[in-house]
């Protein structure tokens, strides 16, 4: 028996589905994805790239709607299972009491955390170019907006969910303001959710699958062996940008610090709503719904930036995959 354990609640009603036979892959993919389609309200392109998180003993979520005049925008949703979802059928209309934080651009890949009292979000918000929106809801009908976290160019702005030594702490990923062929993975930590510094260098690229760029994914996932942290990785290839996902274990206390992460990826894609959509080959995690008591994880990704799938895995199966194949 594995000694790994998660830190944080139970969702003993969160999705799952047992690995298949035969499969030794350390993440496994839903049999029914992708779980939502592209179309499933009527101004949507696409929904992908989304956040959700356990909410009043069921499910909430942002999510990156495309509409289809190409807008990128987030909508609120709610569900039963996490898997049948009800998405708003109009974007999120931020409160900001500064119009010129508040007047919304564009928004996209959102994240959400729980910290506290509240659930937070973040998501890549145009401000002069692509940088970190910040803001809180209770209810996933009310948002409030607080001020971007970062200057532009950033992106993947990524929450932990709790203090560390006595401070709010969150990834990003410098970038610039296009299809950006590069970027490490940063932590920057904050007094009060407003004011973001001191910040350190947490993962530089590396070969293959994730050497032109990195960028955290879910919020990351409190283990007894360290914060459980998936991220994407891009390659170049002759046919554009590939997609795929890692894994790494950052050190509790100092998370900057990287004590293992995988040298092959634990996904990759491979499936037809990864590899055909309107931006092919691109499996992008946004979200991590876990049970502490069975040890189960469900990654919710974007499927070539068109719709939404779920694979599965377990904590420790995924942490000894991390640890048997660390660069
Ligand atoms: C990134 C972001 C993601 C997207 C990915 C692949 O730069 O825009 O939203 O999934 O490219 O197109």
């Amino acid at each position: 028996m594995s000694t790994v354990k998660i830190v944080g609640s139970d969702i003993p009603n969160m999705p799952w589905q047992e690995r298949p036979a035969g499969n030794t892959e350390p993440l496994w993919r839903y049999d029914a994805n992708p779980v939502i389609p592209r179309n499933l309200i009527p101004c949507a392109n696409s929904i992908f790239n989304s956040a959700v998180v356990p909410f009043e003993g069921k499910f909430a979520g942002v999510f990156r709607v495309d509409d289809r005049a190409r807008n990128m925008r987030i909508h609120a949703g709610f569900s039963d299972d996490a898997l049948k979802w009800n998405i708003d059928h109009e974007p999120i209309q931020f409160q900001c009491d500064d119009p010129e934080i508040g007047t919304f651009v564009y928004g996209y890949d959102p994240r959400v955390a729980w910290i506290e009292d509240r659930y937070y979000v973040t998501w890549c918000n145009g401000y002069h170019g692509p940088t970190i929106g910040v803001a809180f809801t209770y209810d996933f009908k009310t948002f409030h907006q607080l001020e971007n976290a970062f200057l532009p160019f950033n992106r993947n702005g990524v929450m932990f969910p709790r203090k560390i030594n006595d401070k709010y702490v969150m990834l990003s990923r410098p970038s610039d303001n296009g299809h950006t062929p590069f970027g490490d993975i940063f932590l920057s930590e904050s007094p009060d959710m407003i004011h973001w510094g001191k910040h350190r260098h947490v993962m530089a690229t590396a070969g293959g699958w994730q050497s032109t760029k990195i960028g955290a994914g879910p919020i990351p996932v409190e283990t007894s062996e360290g914060w459980l942290m998936i991220y994407h990785g891009v390659l170049t290839s002759c046919n554009g940008f590939v997609y795929s996902m890692g894994a790494a274990l950052l050190d509790l206390d100092e998370p900057w610090k990287v004590l293992y992460r995988t040298e092959p990826y634990l996904l990759s894609p491979q499936t037809q709503y990864e590899c055909v959509g309107d931006v092919p080959n691109v499996a992008f995690p946004c979200a991590a719904l876990t049970d502490a008591a069975s040890g189960r994880i469900a990654v919710y990704y974007g499927g070539a930036d068109t719709v939404t799938a779920v694979a599965f895995g377990r904590v420790d199966g995924i942490i000894d995959f991390v640890k048997d194949n660390s660069l």
